[in-house]
């Protein structure tokens, strides 16, 4: 196995993008080369935090404003950070965490176009100096995510935005990966799972120095 210090390790994306199908592909690779690891999730991960999650993507006749939904965000992210993401990393396992502040900054400063530097002051307040170690961002044209998303079923309050919105939080992420090439990966997730968890696999084993393939 690696000898790298345990790493944090965030997968954003547009809905449909296939961060979560690619998630499990990425812990494959990790059992087959016993790296501990825990999963999560934002919003949410811990039970304070999940019932923070419900009320952001419930529908509701009271819906929050864009500034309730950024606060909110980051209120299960202080929580989540101290009691489940640090102590791991502290303890030597690597944490996989669906969605982190990229989403922030995609979806509240890209989606609903929230000033930026409102998102790094309190990214700064919560986080301190702790970004994740790598991000792996699934780009796929927006209609294509929401296409595969969409044949779910019911759309959550956030998932019901319209495509202009999609294509905010889709250009941000963008910008976002220009921006910080040294930590974020932009993999194109428009074709079959296969030849996407391909490329991912391939990029990791490289990049961490890992000698087995996951079977
Ligand atoms: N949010 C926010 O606004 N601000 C923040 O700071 C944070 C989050 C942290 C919850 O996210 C919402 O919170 C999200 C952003 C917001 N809102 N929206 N909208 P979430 O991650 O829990 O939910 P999600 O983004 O809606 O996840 P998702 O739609 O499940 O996307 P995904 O994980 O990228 O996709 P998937 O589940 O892997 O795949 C979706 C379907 O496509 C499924 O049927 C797959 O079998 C299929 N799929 C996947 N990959 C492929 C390929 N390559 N080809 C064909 N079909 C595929």
């Amino acid at each position: 196995m690696s000898s790298l210090k345990a790493q944090f390790i965030t997968l954003e994306g547009i809905e449909g993008a296939g961060k979560s199908t690619q998630k499990e592909a990425l812990c494959r690779l990790l059992d087959a080369n016993r790296v501990p690891y825990i999963e999560t999730r934002e919003p949410g991960g811990t039970p304070y935090a999940e019932s923070i999650r419900e009320l952001l993507l419930s529908h509701s006749d009271d819906a929050p404003s864009a500034k309730t939904e950024l606060l909110l965000m980051f209120a299960a992210r202080a929580q989540h950070l101290k009691t489940k993401i640090l102590p791991a990393l502290e303890a030597g396992t690597w944490v996989i965490c669906d969605r982190f502040t990229d989403a922030t900054y995609a979806y509240q400063g890209g989606g609903r176009e929230l000033p930026l530097d409102w998102i790094e002051t309190l990214e700064t307040l919560v986080q301190g100096a702790k970004r994740p170690d790598l991000t792996l961002i699934f780009d796929v044209p927006v209609a294509l995510g929401l296409g595969r998303a969409g044949r779910r079923g019911a759309l959550d309050r956030i998932e019901s935005e319209d495509l202009a919105f999609f294509e905010r939080v889709r250009a941000m992420y963008q910008q976002i990966a220009s921006r910080e090439a040294d930590r974020v990966v932009m993999l194109d997730a428009s074709s079959d799972v296969e030849s996407v968890t391909e490329s991912m696999i391939s990029l990791l084993m490289t990049r961490w120095n890992l000698s087995c393939r996951p079977g």
